[in-house]
């Protein structure tokens, strides 16, 4: 049994793992910035320890700052939330060197994972659909230009060590091949320090559409069905919902129970998301993520399963205490990401909060670690408020959503709060008609 955890994170996430522990009884210790001193996730927290100055690689990605900070404390576990360290299997590695516990996967696992070839190699073996592409790197240009033109244009060229949407380059034509080809390189190169590439077909218009799993150390895997994500801009989510409008109760159960069976089989422990894209009434792989996600809390509304506390009960070694049969899904949740930005701009808003009023109400779920008279500091990332709505049907989720953004009162900062309003409003987002272009090419046009 863990009995004290380290929260390696800062912000509503770090809040949102403290009150998980809580919840178990475990004790917390908090890390921090200077920046970060009065934050509420150090305020909150059993006790709590300074690692470092503001910029993140001198306190939040400070490797040893954080496991020295752990071992003063007695922690016998870290979780490191999502960003910052969680990705990292240099770092998952030395945690349990230290005979402390990763509060997430194996090392091993969040390698395969980050390595965008070999997780579509793990899970096209284990029998999920991936898009049509390259079996593995690219190698030579002339090889490549006869598989683009096998498949037929438009083509997508992606990083191997990218994700996330960096680094990759469409071809739409073959006279547009060679130099795609050769800029996805060069641009992999310098930005993962890994050059390797590989090629699919590009989807013009898909949904990004997500699994939730988890799974114990004893092979016991299950998922917790999808969210859809594709309300983005700049390869960041700002609308989330669950479950997704185009898949069917059927379809979910069957796809669902696959994905379980191939986690299970890769002797996955943890949670984890499998994102696929969904065009033309099929869903493909492109990723997994190994943290636990900003939208999680949408997932928890619609099965009321806490995943921040079975993420940590399975890392102590306790076997799942529901099986798939035990999960129902129940309603429509939405997540509306409040960012410390302009509504129109997307421009970051550092500052302090003056008035700060929460929305509530049935069905309205707040996770920030915001107050009046808050420092917003300008070193991190601008999400500083997640709105959480439940409603038994999506039009009752909706109309809730529309009340709580009328009553969230936020000054001091700019914050997306208005754009979410006219999304809420939006005749496309009503009929849920809307795709991963939806929010850059035709709302932001619409807006102007
Ligand atoms: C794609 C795609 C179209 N076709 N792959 C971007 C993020 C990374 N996780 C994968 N991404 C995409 N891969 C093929 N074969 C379009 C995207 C994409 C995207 C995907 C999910 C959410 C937002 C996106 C925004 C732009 C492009």
């Amino acid at each position: 049994m863990i009995k004290k955890v380290l929260i390696a994170n800062r912000g509503e996430i770090a809040l949102r793992i403290l009150r998980a522990c809580k919840d178990l009884g475990i004790q917390t210790v908090a890390v921090h910035s200077t920046a970060d001193q009065d934050a509420m996730h150090v305020r909150l927290a059993d006790e709590s320890v300074c690692i470092g100055p503001a910029p993140v690689r001198e306190s939040y990605l400070n490797i040893p700052s954080i496991i020295s900070a752990a071992c003063i404390t007695g922690a016998d576990a870290i979780h490191p939330g999502f960003g910052f360290l969680s990705e990292n299997a240099t770092f998952a590695h030395m945690v349990e060197e230290h005979d402390l516990i990763f509060i997430g996967p194996k090392a091993d696992h969040i390698a395969m994972m980050g390595d965008k070839i070999m997780a579509k190699k793990t899970v096209t073996r284990l029998g999920l659909p991936t898009v049509p592409g390259s079996d593995g790197a690219l190698s030579k240009i002339d090889k490549a230009v006869k598989l683009a033109d096998e498949m037929g244009y438009p083509v997508l060229i992606k990083a191997a060590g990218g994700g996330g949407g960096r680094g990759m380059k469409v071809a739409r034509s073959k006279g547009e091949f060679v130099e795609a080809y050769e800029t996805a390189r060069r641009e992999s190169g310098i930005a993962f320090g890994n050059d390797t590439v590989y090629l699919e077909k590009y989807l013009e218009n898909p949904r990004h559409i997500e699994f939730q799993v988890i799974s114990d150390k004893y092979g016991n895997a299950v998922h917790l069905g999808e969210r859809d994500c594709s309300m983005q801009r700049r390869n960041q989510k700002v609308w989330e919902e669950a479950p997704s409008t185009v898949l069917s109760r059927e379809f979910r159960d069957e796809f669902g129970r696959k994905i379980a069976k191939a986690v299970s089989e890769m002797g996955y422990v943890g949670v984890g998301t499998l994102e696929f894209l969904y065009e033309n009434g099929q869903l493909y792989f492109i990723e997994m993520n190994t943290r636990i996600q900003v939208e999680h809390p949408i997932t928890e509304m619609i099965t009321g399963i806490d995943i921040v506390r079975e993420q940590i009960l399975v890392a102590g070694g306790e076997k799942l205490s529901f099986t798939q049969d035990d999960i129902s899904f129940h309603g429509h949740a939405i997540e509306c990401r409040i960012n410390a930005e302009n509504s129109e701009t997307y421009i970051p808003s550092a500052g302090t909060i003056v008035n700060y009023h929460c929305p509530g109400g049935p069905g309205v779920r707040v996770d920030s670690a915001m107050y009046a008279g808050c420092k917003i500091p300008p070193y991190y990332d601008s999400l500083i408020a997640k709105l959480i709505v439940h409603g038994k049907d999506r039009n009752h989720c909706l109309s809730r959503v529309r009340r709580a953004l009328n009553e969230y009162v936020i000054s001091g900062v700019d914050t997306l709060i208005p754009m979410h309003k006219k999304l809420a409003n939006h005749q496309n987002v009503i009929n849920g008609d809307y795709n991963i272009h939806f929010l850059e090419k035709i709302f932001s046009k619409e807006s102007e």
